[in-house]
């Protein structure tokens, strides 16, 4: 097949799964043609600076994997560039010039609507559309009142939708009162990315010997309540020696700053940045926090999961999907941050069922969440739409 992708280049889930799920397809023989502003952060990790020689190849060296990018042209007249527009325009010469069999949108705004444009200019040649929704593109963009309508003729107008979990699932057929069938096909992991890392330092190489890792990574956006994470945090450091790993960077950073600053814990504090290889922080580390208001899916706790890292979140949105609760983490109520600290606490303290949860972390993520099986139902979705 040809297969159009298109997505946001940043570091946020929707992305990374659109560019893992391009690179698997590719690997599988498919042409795939991603379409963005800049070139997907999973796709530039690849191409070649770390030192390990050992890892998948950049976009420039899968013959059949193709990155296109958006102009968006920028006029004196436009306060506000219209990039749904641009992205159309971008969707429409791929698709023409390489005869794509179709487009897979992921993030609803503005992608399915450019899309649906895009198959309307395209007419009579086909172009279905598959739609991806992935969380915030329902529970805090879609639903703002200056995007429902559009994300709403988005999804019903595609030819197939997809959401990662059932949790998400119910909160778009809430929201937008579409009746349309929208098919969960999960977020995925592939095992052997994590294998490769695994006898690297991973967490360790920040961490003094005595001490234990907590990880967290996102965006630092509010729904993430980066702010429990340094509560939590707080607690535990109280109990034992520990360095909390931060990964990522977003608009609540400063105030976790200031927090770390007021609690006098900055030294136990590694903020590491964005970084596109997770890996390479999570293996080795002993506990992942995830306390977010509501995650649709979770991606990076099941990225942590594969690395044999508990999880430690909030019993909200598509993470008890991911996480069972009392076999590879805990899940308590969202901002309870003296349970999650006690819940860390008992499962640092028993080394032995600390280990447990860490082998059954990988055994659930690989059973559940495999790469094969999520892109093969992917396939057959586009074979659907394909008719
Ligand atoms: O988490 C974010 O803010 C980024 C966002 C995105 O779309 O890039 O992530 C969402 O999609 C991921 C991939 O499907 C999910 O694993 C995340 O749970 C979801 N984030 C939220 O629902 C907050």
């Amino acid at each position: 097949m040809r297969i159009g992708i298109s997505c946001y280049p940043t570091f946020g889930g929707s992305g990374v799964v659109a560019t893992e799920l391009a690179m698997a397809l590719a690997t599988g023989g498919d042409e795939v043609h991603i379409i963005s502003y800049a070139l997907p952060s999973r796709l530039s990790m690849l191409c070649g600076n770390l030192d390990n020689s050992d890892l998948a190849p950049g976009p420039q060296l899968y013959s059949n994997l193709h990155f296109h990018q958006v102009g968006v042209t920028h006029y004196p007249l436009f306060e506000y560039p219209p990039y749904s527009l641009a992205l159309a325009t971008a969707m429409v010469e791929v698709a023409r010039h390489q005869q794509l069999d179709l487009m897979h949108v992921h993030y609803a705004v503005p992608n399915a609507v450019s899309a649906v444009l895009a198959r309307q200019i395209m007419a009579p040649a086909p172009l279905p559309v598959v739609t991806t929704l992935h969380g915030t593109d329902i529970t805090l963009v879609g639903n703002d009142p200056n995007y429902l309508e559009t994300t709403r003729f988005g999804i019903v107008e595609s030819d197939a939708v997809t959401a990662v979990s059932d949790w998400l699932l119910k909160a778009t057929r809430e929201t937008f009162t579409v009746d349309k069938p929208i098919e969960v096909v999960p977020n995925f992991i592939d095992p052997a990315r994590y294998e490769r890392f695994a006898d690297r330092p991973g967490a360790r190489r920040w961490a003094s010997q005595e001490e234990r890792t907590l990880i967290h990574i996102s965006n630092f956006r509010p729904v993430k309540r980066v702010l429990d994470v340094i509560e939590t945090f707080h607690r535990v450091l109280q109990q034992l020696p520990c360095r909390l790993l931060l990964v990522g960077d977003g608009p609540d950073r400063a105030k976790v700053d200031k927090r770390c600053r007021e609690l006098g814990i900055c030294d136990s504090i590694t903020f590491i940045g964005n970084l596109p290889l997770v890996e390479e922080v999570l293996v080795g580390g002993d506990l992942f926090l995830l306390p977010s208001d509501a995650e649709s899916f979770g991606l990076s706790a099941l990225e942590a999961l594969a690395c044999k890292v508990p999880v430690i979140g909030a019993a909200a949105g598509g993470l008890p999907e991911v996480v069972t609760h009392g076999e590879t983490g805990f899940l308590l109520p969202v901002g309870d941050v003296d349970g999650m600290a006690r819940a860390a606490l008992e499962l640092l303290t028993d080394k032995e069922r600390h280990r447990e949860f860490g082998e059954r972390a990988r055994q659930q993520a690989l059973e559940r969440f495999s790469q094969d099986v999520v892109v093969e139902q992917y396939r057959e979705i586009y074979r659907g739409v394909l008719g």
